[in-house]
């Protein structure tokens, strides 16, 4: 039988047949085959598409107002991708929101099974409490939420304070697994945050961990500062063409951060473009500093200082900088680790 031999379809079944199967609340999949598994290359609803910041702080400034936090508990506006039919996400397994909280504010305590990650855009004076934990959030840190752990937010600076929550809610949503707890104010100690003291370093582990059974949140915030650096020492050996992009990972495991989503930082050297390579994951991205455009499978998305982007799975992408003088950052966040943990990840 060749791949594209047509299969049988419902017009050809008897309507006793039809309506016997329909009684017993089954189906025949022979007709609905190729839409469920089409072949050769799925087919994806998610459209490449950019948010800009600029269109969107006013609105979630707006949104401070219209909804006090008691009203609100997490004041975030969903990022919605077309292609997704009204769905708020902004790819088929990535939900990103950018969140907003006001000076003197506190998110309420809670913990859900979705796990979520925060990329700070704005702001200055808040911190996040996990699990007793207390996190600074400076802008460009990726901090962690993993799933059924505490955590809150508060405001003790001026100005309002932005980021961009990325979560695996769509996942959750679709295994009917997706649900939270309240929880009462924490406790959070003052001391610094292991990106701080335990895992100051790349390649250097407090020795009393050696030979002990890494932890499965080692760190759970990776300064943006840290990573710029890291960034700019890491362009001086890379080729031209190549990605410069670090990964964030934990540092007893060596482990992508995150069991379903992957965290990495990149830059694009003054005026330079590069093709990413081509796989099963979908994609996001903020842009941390600079500006550029994105190709995705040819449609061109430009973007500059806080834009995001969001790509489907299997795209062709091409990053260029339009700055023949500065570099661009950005951060990025796909489903690879969701999908090479199910066993189905793929890179073309
Ligand atoms: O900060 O815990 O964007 O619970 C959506 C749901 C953020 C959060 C979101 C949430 C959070």
């Amino acid at each position: 039988m060749t791949a594209s031999a047509p299969l049988g379809t419902l017009a050809e079944l008897p309507a006793d047949y039809l309506h016997a199967l329909d009684g017993q609340h089954a189906k025949p999949a022979w007709p609905s085959l190729r839409s469920l598994i089409p072949q050769g290359a799925p087919e994806r609803r998610t459209l490449a598409h950019r948010w800009t910041y600029r269109d969107l702080r006013p609105l979630l400034l707006r949104a401070g107002e219209l909804a006090p936090m008691e009203r609100a508990e997490r004041r975030v506006l969903m990022l919605s991708n077309p292609g997704l039919e009204g769905k708020p996400f902004a790819t088929a397994s990535i939900f990103l929101g950018f969140q907003v909280i006001l000076p003197g504010e506190r998110a309420p305590n809670h913990r859900h099974s979705p796990s979520a990650v925060r990329i700070i855009v704005e702001g200055e004076g808040a911190y996040t409490n996990v699990q007793g934990q207390r996190l600074e959030m400076r802008r460009g840190d990726v901090i962690l939420t993993p799933a059924h752990l505490w955590h809150e937010h508060a405001h003790d600076g001026e100005g309002p304070m932005i980021w961009l929550d990325a979560l695996d809610v769509p996942l959750m949503v679709a295994m009917e697994a997706a649900y939270g707890s309240p929880g009462s104010v924490q406790t959070s100690s003052q001391r610094l945050d292991a990106s701080q003291t335990r895992h100051r370093r790349g390649g250097l582990l407090p020795y009393e961990r050696l030979g002990r059974r890494a932890q499965d949140y080692a760190q759970f915030r990776y300064p943006w500062a840290e990573v710029r650096e890291a960034l700019l020492d890491l362009a001086k050996d890379t080729p031209t063409g190549q990605a410069v992009q670090l990964a964030y990972v934990n540092p007893e495991t060596g482990l992508e951060c995150m069991p379903t989503f992957g965290f990495s930082a990149l830059m694009l050297r003054p005026g330079e473009e590069i093709d990413m390579p081509l796989t099963s994951a979908s994609t996001g991205l903020l842009v941390l500093e600079g500006s550029g455009r994105t190709v995705a499978d040819g449609k061109t998305l430009t973007w500059e200082d806080s834009d995001v982007v969001a790509i489907p799975t299997h795209s062709r992408i091409r990053h260029c900088n339009a700055s023949a003088r500065q570099p661009a950052f950005l951060i990025q966040v796909d489903d690879a680790p969701m999908q090479r943990k199910l066993g189905f990840y793929q890179q073309f």
